[in-house]
């Protein structure tokens, strides 16, 4: 698996010359650069170590008209050379390049004096002591310092074992369950070939012959031929130099910037919620400054929002939004390099901690406190930020943790495990949000109970709309719950039957011995929260308004139209009339209601069975 080595350092300190003398290749590789003496745009070599194989090597422009593409390449590197020269010392850029490589928290950095060829013992005394300053309470504090000469090859042996040691030490980057990410740095047509794109695979990998898409602007391709350094491969992975012939592009649909990836892994963005490490130079930040970003190879422009404040001071950290002039594709926990916008200043290192923010609260101090916890957390407590003590379809917040399925499932299983999520069908409920809701239900239906007394019980569609919670994850919370009943369509608590106070208690015994009495003649009843809940029980049938029979009373009527129906065949109203000994007010109702429920069918004046019908 590849690793990167990158040079930086001031212009004219020797890092191209570095280079070549390593490796034998001349990385100026423009025309103008060969007459100038000076690197203008990245260059790419590539060395063998004895530990570590071959390992792709960018070179980087000193000058500080170039930061921009030095800045392009600096993104995907494990180690950096940073080159000063003993004859000028620390120099300007060799203090931008250092404080570039921290911001963007550069793994290795081994310090380089070169052309010692040029320099007295004491002045190479006198230099060294000036590195050691500027490295002194940095993360590179411990980083090698070797002092060498191109010209005479002196100390390169040296520079190449440290550099084996180093780049030997280093953790490789996941190719495994991660999406494909090459950022590309160039696109140039070969002739008889057609369009080439070279870059750094910075996670995943890619095959010969695959499908791929340019992102942002989203053109589909295969990947018809790759090479590293020069030589066919089947398959490249994560933090390997890449060149890539793409069938079908074209040089200008492609910039330095643009992203290859697969088919659905990466969605474009252009809003990020990001903590943004200012350089202390800078002063006061204000809101909507605009900035340039350097993220992966690209260059965008955008706008820092503040949240809650007119203006920050450089001399602290800040969570912002990060609004771009474009889409671009960024994920959380990439690092990047701010610079003004004109002047082009460096304004500091940035880490992005959202690429989806939801949060809107432009000038809520509330909305800061939260994210900040987003500082350094782990991914799983990511998730449960993200959740926000509630509940999101999983696949959205899969999205939005920009992970590949197999990982985002493995965060979940720890976290269910460790029971802070609960996940019902496809939706992921923090635990507390779940329990918050289960309690709210259960109040719920208990308030509507004791307003309630007679009813059964609540309306299950009108709560799972105060709830707006999607049909069938309801469905699954109720039935997971057992101190909430669900019945047809209303939810009640298990223990509930409904209360009746002695007078309803007394109408009831008098309405049902009434029904008894007289069967097929029943008194006029008119509904109201008994006669409902006497419905609901079963206890007596509506056959239609204010008409009511006793439960048995209809299992008899229709008893006896069967007998008599199959006895003497289909009947006619009359006849029904004196089988049940009523009048026409009751039975025409009846028999329509018999009809309803498909007991009886109506065949001109006569009523046969239903059952006898089919
Ligand atoms: N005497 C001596 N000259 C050197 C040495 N290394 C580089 N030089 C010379 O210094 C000049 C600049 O070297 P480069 O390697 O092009 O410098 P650079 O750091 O790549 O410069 P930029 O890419 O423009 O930032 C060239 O003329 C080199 O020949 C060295 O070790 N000793
Ligand atoms: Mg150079």
């Amino acid at each position: 698996m590849g690793k990167i080595i990158g040079t930086a350092g001031h212009v004219d300190h020797g890092k191209t010359e570095l280079i070549k003398a390593l490796t034998g290749i001349d990385t100026d590789r423009l025309s103008e650069e060969k007459e100038r003496g000076l690197t203008i745009d990245l260059g790419f070599a590539y060395i063998d170590l004895e530990k570590s194989g071959r390992i792709g090597i960018i070179d980087v422009p000193g000058h500080e008209r170039f930061l921009k593409n030095m800045l392009a390449g600096v993104g995907g590197m494990d180690v950096v050379i940073l080159v000063i020269a003993a004859n000028e010392s620390v120099m300007p850029q060799t203090k931008e390049h250092f404080q570039i490589m921290r911001l963007l928290g550069v793994k290795d950095v081994i310090i380089g004096i070169s052309k010692i060829d040029t320099v007295d013992e004491e002045t190479r005394f006198i230099v060294k002591e000036e590195v050691r300053d500027l490295i002194h309470n940095t993360p590179y504090e411990d980083s090698p310092i070797v002092e060498f000469s191109s010209v005479t090859g002196e100390g390169l042996s040296q520079i190449t074992e440290v550099l084996d040691e180093r780049v030997s030490k280093i953790h490789e980057r996941g190719s495994k369950n991660q999406f494909t990410r090459l950022a590309i740095d160039r696109c140039f047509e070969l002739k008889g070939i057609g369009t080439v794109i070279t870059g750094t695979l910075l996670s995943g990998s890619i095959e010969e012959g695959e499908e791929i898409v340019i992102l942002p602007p989203g053109h589909k391709t295969k990947a018809r031929q790759i090479q590293e350094h020069n030589v066919r491969k089947n398959k490249v992975l994560a933090g390997e130099r890449v060149a890539i012939n793409l069938p079908g592009i074209e040089k200008r649909m492609v910039e330095r910037g643009n992203i290859i990836s697969k088919e659905g892994q990466l969605s474009p963005t252009d809003r990020l919620l990001v903590l943004i490490e200012p350089v202390k130079e800078t002063g006061d930040i204000k809101d909507l400054t605009r900035v340039r970003i350097y993220l992966g190879s690209g260059e965008y422009l955008g706008r820092l929002e503040l949240i809650g404040k007119r203006k920050v001071s450089s001399d602290k950290k800040f969570v912002s939004f990060l609004v771009l002039e474009e889409e671009i594709i960024a994920l959380r926990k990439d690092k990047f390099i701010l610079r003004m916008y004109s002047p082009m200043k460096l304004l500091g290192g940035g880490l992005i901690l959202d690429a989806f923010p939801k949060i809107k609260r432009r000038f809520s101090q509330d909305a800061l406190k939260d994210v900040e916890k987003l500082i350094e957390t782990s991914d799983g407590d990511t998730l449960l930020f993200y959740l926000h003590g509630s509940h999101l379809p999983g696949e959205n917040l899969r999205k939005r943790m920009q992970l590949p399925p197999a990982e985002f499932k493995s965060i979940c299983d720890i976290l269910l495990k460790e029971g802070s999520i609960i996940i019902l069908g496809d939706e992921i409920f923090s635990s507390n949000a779940l329990e918050a809701i289960k309690k709210d239900i259960t109040e719920r239906v208990g308030r509507f109970h004791k307003k309630n007394p007679l009813k059964k019980g609540l309306d299950k569609e009108g709560l799972r709309t105060a709830l707006d919670i999607e049909r069938n994850i309801f469905d699954l919370l109720l039935s997971s719950m057992v101190e909430i009943k669900v019945e047809k369509n209303y939810v009640k608590l298990s223990h509930f039957t409904p209360q009746f106070d002695e007078e309803t208690s007394k109408r009831k015994k008098r309405i049902l011995a009434s029904l008894k009495k007289n069967p097929f003649k029943p008194d006029k009843l008119e509904e109201d929260d008994l006669i409902r809940n006497l419905v609901g029980e079963g206890e007596i049938v509506k056959i239609k308004e204010n008409m009511y029979f006793y439960r048995d009373a209809v299992e008899q009527g229709e008893k006896l139209i069967r007998e008599a129906i199959e006895k003497r065949g289909p009947l006619g109203v009359s006849e029904i009339k004196d089988l049940l000994k009523t009048t026409r007010k009751y039975i025409i109702p009846f028999l329509e209601y018999l009809d309803r429920i498909k007991f009886t069918v109506r065949k001109g004046d006569l009523r046969d069975l239903w059952e006898r019908e089919i």
